[in-house]
């Protein structure tokens, strides 16, 4: 399926207005609301392979991907099967069920460092509860996270956040109390030297350090040579557990994520979105030893109605065994590079300066004439510069993530055609933008 250039926004608008007087800004989620990029968001109504089609009957390419989960590709239909067949079955139990060994399987295969993994409903209470087992077997408080990564909405993690907080430029939230914020500690990305000074000067007191192993929502920043290795060395030097974050990046950068695909293990890994192919899952997960301080064999307490959702269960099961078939990410990583490169061809050709940044199949356009290695160096992108491209794209039938902050996503269902047509539009978009 091809895109088809948006002819009206009419039926988008409508909704938009009548969901201001419905949904505090009109959306459950801040960037959805294109506020960073101006203009109407879309309302979709379906979406299959690599489309979403809106209440307009417009047609986009997508590497929005429902922000990450969608490494197959809208409404998969084996994914589709597997929800379909689970909910005739019953939605929620409340009870334990086989297809949570089934997945607990599929991810402890896949990511060594995971022995014993705790399933829930999304990537902030994962990242939340993964912040309270941290600080329960270190009995430390302090947290070191770093500006412009992003885990989640929890009070602790809201601390020079990136994701919506840094596309609309408020890296921290009212509502959070003081005393709860100062146990976060927030230090540039890949500086080993800020690391070991925070070390340094809070011997004994940090629990843990959260990163993201390649950012992804101040736009995508790879971890620089050896800052990984860093990580892992001066946290286990301290008595303090790292945490990688790889709700973007697990079953993503490599099967077994950026733990894999850059060689470092962490003692403890968020995981969400792939991992639920496209419904609602999140999970944590480490050695047993850490793992089973867990309620009910440990005293630290976690619970959730909808954990372990069977639905959730099914379209995680099935989408990770699409994943498994010879040569997927060699795939991903060919459509990636195949996106990345020819962008940055493109945009060379017509003058436009930008930083494409990628690892594997996510990517993120900086319009901005330095790479982009930290939040300080990301925010000099020239987010006015994007949004007008951002429209560009979106006229000619090809969705991006509403805000320069964030990352695009190439799935399985991507083919060659759609990366040339895409490239095709965006000489046009930048042919406009140098004009
Ligand atoms: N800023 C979120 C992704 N990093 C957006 C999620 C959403 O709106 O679905």
């Amino acid at each position: 399926m091809t895109a088809r250039a948006p002819r009206s926004t009419a039926r988008s608008s409508e909704l938009f207005e009548q969901a201001k007087q419905l949904l505090p800004g009109g959306v459950d989620s801040p960037v959805r609301a294109f506020g960073a990029v101006g203009g109407t968001p879309r309302f979709i109504t379906s979406a299959s392979g690599a489309t979403v089609t809106d209440a307009d009957d417009n047609r986009y390419i997508d590497y929005v991907c429902s922000w990450g989960p969608l490494i197959a590709g809208h409404a998969h239909p084996e994914v589709v099967a597997a929800v379909q067949q689970a909910a005739a079955r019953g939605t929620s139990y409340g009870a334990p069920t086989e297809a949570e060994n089934e997945l607990a399987q599929l991810v402890v295969e896949r990511f060594p460092s995971i022995e014993r993994v705790r399933f829930v409903s999304s990537g902030t209470e994962a990242a939340m509860s993964a912040v309270r087992l941290a600080r329960a077997a270190t009995g430390r408080d302090l947290i070191v996270k770093f500006d412009g990564c992003y885990h989640g909405h929890a009070d602790s993690m809201l601390v020079a956040a990136g994701s919506g907080v840094m596309t609309f430029g408020q890296p921290d939230s009212p509502g959070v109390p003081a005393d709860l914020a100062k146990l976060t500690i927030s230090i540039p990305f890949n500086d080993i030297a800020a690391v070991e000074q925070v070390f340094e000067a809070n011997a004994g007191k940090i629990a843990a350090v959260l990163v993201e192993p390649v950012a992804g929502n101040m736009g995508v920043i790879p971890p620089s040579d050896g800052y990984l290795d860093a990580l892992r060395r001066i946290t286990r030097d301290a008595g303090a557990l790292l945490v990688f974050d790889e709700v973007i990046t697990g079953c993503r950068v490599a099967r077994g994520g950026a733990q894999e695909r850059f060689g470092v293990q962490p003692d403890l890994t968020i995981l969400g979105k792939i991992i639920g192919g496209g419904l609602p899952v999140a999970a944590y997960g480490g050695g047993t030893e850490l793992m089973e301080q867990l309620s009910p064999t440990g005293n630290v307490y976690q619970a959730g109605t909808l954990s372990g959702n069977p639905l959730a269960m099914a379209a995680g099961i099935a989408t990770l065994k699409l994943l498994d078939a010879p040569g997927v990410y060699d795939q991903l990583e060919q459509a990636g590079k195949r996106l990345g490169e020819s962008l940055a061809d493109a945009a060379e050709a017509a003058g436009v300066a930008v930083q494409v940044q990628s690892v594997g199949s996510m990517m993120t356009m900086f319009f901005s004439d330095a790479t982009a290695t930290d939040y300080t160096s990301a925010r000099r992108a020239d987010t006015a510069r994007y949004a007008r491209y951002f429209h560009h794209m979106l006229d000619q039938g090809f969705a991006f993530a509403p805000s320069q902050f964030e990352c695009g996503f190439v799935s399985t269902a991507h083919t060659d055609a759609d990366i040339d047509a895409t490239v095709a539009a965006a000489r046009v978009a930048f042919d406009a933008l140098s004009a």
